[in-house]
């Protein structure tokens, strides 16, 4: 067990391309624990600050345009090791990089629509969570499977 924990968000295509389902039944199905989940439309100032080291990047402007385009599913995460697995379950950034089995390898083809976000370090999570959820936002249990899941 780990109290870890990872920002992955539903990005406007996932929502609008009705696969909020089969994302988070990924994680679900993996074991980790869902804390924090809400729908919700990013500001652009919300989306300069997750993105902040991206600001410069020719890319950027399309970027934010795309995130600003429809509802995001934010979400939390908590479990052993989840930033890195999460990472995982999500695929490249690329999705032509992107293998098969993973999210975007399952369901993208564009690097400007690659359908989810993870957090990239433990660092980038914290700072993601603090950005996106209020404190009384996220849930504390104990879920009942955890001695399935973990030995
Ligand atoms: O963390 P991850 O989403 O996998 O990639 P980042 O390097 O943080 O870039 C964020 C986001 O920007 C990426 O998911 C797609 C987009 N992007 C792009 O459109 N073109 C690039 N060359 C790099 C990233
Ligand atoms: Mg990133």
């Amino acid at each position: 067990m780990s109290d870890e924990r990872t920002f992955i968000a539903i990005k406007p295509d996932g929502v609008q391309r009705g696969l909020i389902s089969a994302i988070l039944g990924r994680f679900e199905n993996r074991g980790f624990k869902l804390v924090g989940i809400k729908l919700t439309h990013p500001t652009e100032a919300l989306l300069r600050d997750h993105y902040e080291d991206l600001q410069e990047k020719p890319f950027f402007p399309s970027l934010l345009s795309y995130m600003l385009s429809g509802p995001v599913l934010a979400t939390v995460w908590e479990g052993k090791d989840v930033v890195k697995q999460g990472r995982a379950i999500l695929g490249a950034t690329n999705p032509l990089n992107s293998a098969p089995g993973t999210i975007r390898g399952d369901y993208a083809i564009d690097m400007g629509r690659n359908v989810a976000h993870g957090s990239d370090s433990v660092e980038s999570a914290n700072k993601e969570i603090a950005l996106w959820f209020k404190k009384e936002e996220l849930a504390e249990y104990k879920p009942a499977l955890f001695g399935w899941i973990y030995e």
